[in-house]
Order: C-alpha cells, then sequence, then structure tokens
C-alpha cells in the first residue's frame, strides 16, 4: 500500500510487519546498549539510541558524526542484521529506487513525552542514496517539510510497521517527530522504535 507524501517521498503502509524486528533490536540492544547521547552544547538528546552497521550516528561534546566504534563499549557498533539490509533494499526498490545497500542503522527509541525537533539528515558522506526509515510500536506524527526550514510542513501519522523511503529532491527535507503520546504496544510497551537505514560512509 503505497502513500506518496511528497516528490521523491513514500510512505509503505505495514511494509515492516511480521518480519520479528523487535525481538532483532531487543538483541543489538543487549550488545549496544541504548543511550542519551549529549549534543555538541551538553544537552541531553531525549530520544535513547544505538546503532547496528558499519557505521553508527553519535553525537557528543565534539558534534555529530558516524563511527566505526561504539563509544560506550569500545567495540564496533553489531553488524547490519542479514534481514534489516534485505528489509530496507526491498522498501528502496518498492519505492522505486534502484539497490540500496545501507551502511548505517540508526535505533531511535522514543518513551511518551519525548520528541525530535525540525532538522535536516545531512551527516552522511553523501546524498544521492535514499533513507529508508521503519516505525515500530507506539504512533508517532511525523512532521515534513520542505528544503528551507521555512517551507511549510505537513504532518502524518506513522503506525507500527510502516516504512517511509527519501530520496531525490526529499532527501534533504526539514523533518522531525512530535511529542509521543502515552500509550502501550503489546510489541515495545511504552515505546516507539525507529530504525533509519542510511548510506553514510563513501561508496
Ligand atoms: C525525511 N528520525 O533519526 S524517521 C532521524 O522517527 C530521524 O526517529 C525520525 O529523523 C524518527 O534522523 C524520523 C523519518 C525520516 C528519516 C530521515 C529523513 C525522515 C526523513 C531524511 C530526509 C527526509
Ligand atoms: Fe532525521
Amino acid at each position: 500500500c503505497k502513500e506518496p507524501l511528497a516528490e521523491g517521498a513514500v510512505i509503505l503502509r505495514g511494509f515492516a510487519l511480521d518480519r520479528g524486528l523487535v525481538d532483532v533490536v531487543s538483541t543489538i540492544a543487549k550488545a549496544a546498549p541504548f543511550r542519551h547521547m549529549q549534543t555538541r552544547g551538553g544537552r541531553q538528546i531525549g530520544v535513547e539510541m544505538t546503532n547496528c552497521g558499519s557505521l553508527g550516528w553519535v553525537s557528543d561534546q565534539r558534534g555529530y558524526r558516524y563511527e566505526a566504534t561504539d563509544p560506550l563499549t569500545g567495540k564496533p557498533w553489531p553488524s547490519m542484521p542479514e534481514g534489516f539490509g534485505d528489509l530496507a533494499n526491498a522498501a528502496a526498490g518498492a519505492a522505486g529506487f534502484g539497490s540500496f545497500r545501507p551502511d548505517a542503522c540508526l535505533i531511535n527509541r522514543y518513551a511518551p513525552g519525548v520528541k525530535m525537533g525540525l532538522h535536516q539528515d545531512k551527516d552522511e558522506a553523501g546524498f544521492d542514496a535514499p533513507i529508508v526509515s521503519v516505525s515500530l510500536g507506539l504512533p508517532a506524527t511525523f512532521q515534513f517539510g520542505g528544503i528551507e526550514r521555512s517551507d511549510p510542513v505537513r504532518r502524518h501519522e506513522l503506525r507500527h510497521g510502516d516504512v517511509v523511503v527519501w530520496g531525490g529532491p526529499a532527501r534533504l527535507a526539514w523533518h522531525g517527530i512530535l511529542t509521543l503520546k502515552q500509550g502501550e504496544h503489546p510489541e515495545t510497551g511504552r515505546s516507539r522504535i525507529n530504525l533509519t537505514f542510511r548510506l553514510a560512509g563513501y561508496r
């Protein structure tokens, strides 16, 4: 079920259902625990994060970047599970993009009351590849604007199992997640989990 969001962006409703993704996230989080990262300004980010893949997104007093080593454990991030890479590639294909082999999967965990402010994803080495995002657990309201911060923003509900693919003219669009509402989900409890697949390094 394809729902166009904008030029270059499409929602694939339910594309990630029944693939056991929540259990795989639990396994990853045993090796690379969810943690609150710090911003450059020394503030704590409300969303808890971990990563898998050869590169992981990190933030600390030195800023935002991708690193091959988890600063919490000193070990490489857990490798990208085959099922994750295959799902991301299948979603990109279904959205009309070519082969997509991400090297980074950022895993965000939201508790009720937590949000992600409007931002652009531009810490990657290039912007030619699409980004694939997977929503699990509690629903959230996603905000999606344009290339300019001042462009009008539209809201869309993202639910358990929804996948969104962003590329081309949508790749550098401003986006964010509104404050998560209270609730309980049978698979994730009182939380929402988002997987964001990116090609972060150089090809
Ligand atoms: C639109 N995560 O980790 S996923 C992020 O639900 C992030 O946790 C949100 O934004 C979340 O950076 C939103 C949807 C998403 C991801 C990347 C995008 C939307 C995007 C890149 C460009 C445009
Ligand atoms: Fe983002």
